[in-house]
């Protein structure tokens, strides 16, 4: 008894504690329920009548000793976190808000119309920015003199051998390059930057998005081509949507159409966002040409297949009713913050 209450005092002298908690594990250790004094005042009861008188001082002097160091040591605790919070750092104040950025809508077009696809069950591919003539106008069937391969239209990187190096003018060259690696059956959306030698205006850019898509099986038809569209018109722009397609010409698509879908705003009845049509223009599509698919080591009498192209700000742009192409390349705070609450955003 008498080495536990020396052993004990001398733990109670050099007591230190950091914290509340620390405070309370100590006072729970000397004085809890199971604490070492409260097991000492247990073990009193047995000791012999003539020791009592002294161990029973000498334990009231151990409790009041352990009860003055706890509360001692709650105040020092207590001082020194007050000490903390009056160096200048006034822990109340509310914190600096910081204003969080959110998806860019042509992101967030791109990846709606790239997600449709994925849904059909389309592959994505990519490719490089800077191409090749080869890629992006030779295997694509545009001949010699076409103005797209004029200084006029299309920003070149190096010229004056055969085969120059330029930024390419439309997605197309990805599908080249995966016809070139795949055999058929081929189902791939391309998205990506494509640069056009342009007057930047409210309707064109000289760097804008595409995705464009391409279908190779055997036994593809005009008919699968028009159901796609449809189908990925419907997804995109609303169930009721209706679309039509108007004959128009492409290098390397026979035949080939333009697609046109019922203005979303007034339904077809006519307004000023159709111009009174009822109609608005998303895409251009066709039936790849028997040339294109030989290029690139397909056998056109095999094989047959559509491909479409679209570009990602005109659909944005239809969807959300922006007015002005350049909106999409200001990147003004108050024109993004509009679709931070877009879904999935
Ligand atoms: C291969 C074969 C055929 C892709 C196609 C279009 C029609 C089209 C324009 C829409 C608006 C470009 O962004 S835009 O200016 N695109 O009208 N694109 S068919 O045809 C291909 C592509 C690759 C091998």
């Amino acid at each position: 008894m008498k080495e536990s209450i020396e052993k004990i005092t001398a733990e109670i002298k050099s007591l230190q504690c950091k914290t509340d908690k620390e405070v309370e594990e100590a006072r729970v250790r000397l004085l809890g329920k199971k604490g070492e004094i409260t097991k000492l005042f247990d073990d009193f009861r047995t000791i012999a009548p003539e020791l009592k008188r002294e161990f029973g001082q000498k334990l009231n002097v151990l409790k009041n000793e352990a009860m003055a160091k706890i509360a001692e040591l709650k105040e020092a605790v207590s001082a020194s976190s007050a000490g903390a919070a009056s160096t200048g750092n006034d822990v109340s104040m509310p914190g600096e808000l910081h204003q969080l950025g959110s998806r860019h809508p042509v992101s967030i077009a791109r990846e709606e119309i790239v997600g449709i696809f994925r849904k059909f069950g389309y592959d994505v591919a990519e490719g490089p920015e800077i191409e090749d003539d080869y890629h992006v106008f030779e295997a694509l069937n545009f001949p010699p003199n076409h103005p797209a391969r004029d200084m006029q239209d299309t920003f070149f990187v190096s010229n004056g051998h055969l085969n120059p190096l330029l930024l390419r003018t439309h997605t197309s060259s990805v599908q080249v390059r995966t016809m070139e690696k795949v055999q058929p059956p081929i189902r791939v959306v391309c998205p990506g930057r494509v640069f056009r030698n342009e007057a930047i205006s409210a309707r064109a850019h000289c760097i804008f998005h595409q995705v464009e898509g391409l279908y190779i099986d055997e036994n593809v038809t005009f008919a699968d081509l028009k159901q796609a569209i449809l189908l990925f018109a419907r997804e995109m722009f609303g169930a009721d949507t209706q679309i039509r397609m108007r004959p128009s010409y492409f290098p390397f698509t026979e035949p080939s159409a333009e697609v046109d879908v019922s203005c979303n705003i007034c339904h077809g009845k006519g307004c000023n966002i159709c111009k009174g049509t009822g109609w608005l223009e998303i895409l251009g599509c066709g039936m790849v040409d028997p040339n294109v698919l030989e290029a690139s080591g397909i056998d056109s009498k095999k094989y047959s297949g559509f491909a479409f192209g679209m570009g990602v700000e005109r659909i944005a742009m239809l969807k959300w009713q922006v007015n002005d192409l350049r909106h999409y390349f200001e990147n003004d705070m108050r024109f993004l913050g509009e679709f931070s609450t877009y879904p999935g955003v």
